[in-house]
């Protein structure tokens, strides 16, 4: 009997354990002069990202740079907003106003089975560098 308790006892622990994992997480990404901070963050399906300090910023998820048959998203001008993320891969967005200077960033949404995808596009400039960083992180993980 004490035998069988033990196993009771282990199946709930480990049943807890498996069931923690998968609680969702919030994860908060901030506008700083021009910059995401952080720029690349990965999280894992069902996360919440949230972005802050949005005065004069926006987050435009740019449709060839986000896992295919994801909607594109682009949040108004100058509110914080929330992001549920559901399925994998990488999502590269921009500022609007701001590309120019190189204000992008990236999730990661577990593993980023669009990379190969992302690394065939032709972009330059702020964009470039936002989507070579994202590259250089995502290759990293
Ligand atoms: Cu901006």
């Amino acid at each position: 009997m004490k035998i069988f308790t033990s196993i009771l006892t282990a199946l709930f622990f480990t049943g807890l354990l498996a069931a923690g994992s998968a609680v969702a997480e919030n994860h908060t990404v901030d506008a700083r002069g021009l910059k995401f901070m952080p720029m690349n963050i990965h999280i894992q399906p069902g996360d919440t990202v949230y972005w802050e300090n949005m005065m004069t910023h926006n987050v435009n998820m740019l449709e060839n740079l986000i896992p295919e048959g994801t909607e594109a998203f682009t949040s108004p001008m100058s509110e914080n907003i929330n992001h549920t993320f559901e399925k994998e891969g990488i999502y590269i967005y921009q500022c609007d106003p701001h590309i120019g200077a190189g204000m992008g960033g990236a999730v990661i949404v577990g593993d980023p089975v669009n990379l190969e995808q992302i690394k065939s596009q032709d972009v330059s400039g702020g964009l470039g560098r936002v989507v070579d960083e994202a590259i250089e992180f995502a290759e990293g993980l």
